[in-house]
């Protein structure tokens, strides 16, 4: 049977071979017997814009990557996540995948399963959920996307280094997902279970709401190897 795969939090830059190779030997290996690979966000350590695709060499070969291998046949999906909400259409086009919206449902051998970044759950960040607001503006994004791109980065690495200093600060625990969040998220999408990444904490969760036994499965950031969730006929 063949596998449906889900990655997220890769961060892939040029900072960051270790990562790019794990993400590149990943492709070659692991996508070949898959039928469906959804991405969950945050596949790049920012995203400026789509014209990251003519500045940015790295970003040209991770398209070129997807692309061959959509081209093969697989099904291959992106959600965006916080550090690559900017992608749009021609990235999609480069990388021959379909953009989904956060959350998603999807369904695998029968299964429904609902797809989310993850971000949105972690309500008790207040002051990434109010940078959240702002950042989803169509107009603070418009006025953004009409800089030079060499202004686009350096705004994104300042963003970077203040959410580091800013996440030092922050109790672990705020940055995870709210439980209330989750559990209002079950009870919005009919209990069915969920698959996220964003938080850095891989797991499998079992949560009971009103009840109801459901699944939360949180994907791992990525550093020196891949780090997928794969369900087969006999897993969903
Ligand atoms: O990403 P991670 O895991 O480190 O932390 C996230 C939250 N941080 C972010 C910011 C991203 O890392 C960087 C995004 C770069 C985007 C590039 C394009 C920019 C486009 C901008 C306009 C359209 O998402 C972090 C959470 C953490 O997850 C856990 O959930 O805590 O949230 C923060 O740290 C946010 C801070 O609390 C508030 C940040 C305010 C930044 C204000 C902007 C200042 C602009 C400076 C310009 C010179
Ligand atoms: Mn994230």
């Amino acid at each position: 049977m063949r596998s449906t795969l889900f990655i997220s939090d890769l961060h892939l830059h040029a900072t960051r071979p270790a990562t790019t190779a794990a993400f590149f030997r990943f492709m070659n290996d692991d996508t070949t017997s898959a039928s469906a690979l959804y991405i969950l966000g945050d596949l790049f350590e920012y995203w400026v814009g789509d014209d990251q695709l003519d500045h940015d060499p790295l970003a040209r070969d991770v398209a070129n990557a997807l692309k061959k291998r959509a081209n093969e046949g697989v099904s291959i999906f992106f959600m965006r996540g916080n550090r690559d909400f900017l992608i749009g259409n021609r990235f999609a086009e480069a990388a021959g995948l379909t953009l989904l919206d956060d959350p998603t449902v999807i369904d695998v051998d029968g299964k429904p399963w609902l797809l989310l970044h993850g971000d949105t759950l972690c309500t008790d960040d207040v002051d990434y959920q109010k940078f959240r607001l702002q950042a989803r503006d169509p107009a603070w994004q418009a006025e953004f996307l009409a800089k030079t791109y060499d202004t686009r980065v350096d705004i994104a690495k300042n963003i970077r280094a203040r959410s580091t200093t800013e996440k030092a600060a922050k109790p672990e625990d705020i940055m995870d997902v709210s439980t209330t969040a989750v559990e209002a998220c079950f009870r919005q999408h009919g209990y069915i279970d969920m698959i996220h990444g964003h938080t850095h904490r891989p797991a499998r969760h079992v949560h009971v709401v009103d009840g109801k036994e459901c699944v939360r499965q949180v994907l791992a950031d990525w550093h020196d190897e891949a780090k997928l969730f794969s369900l087969t006929g006999d897993t969903a």
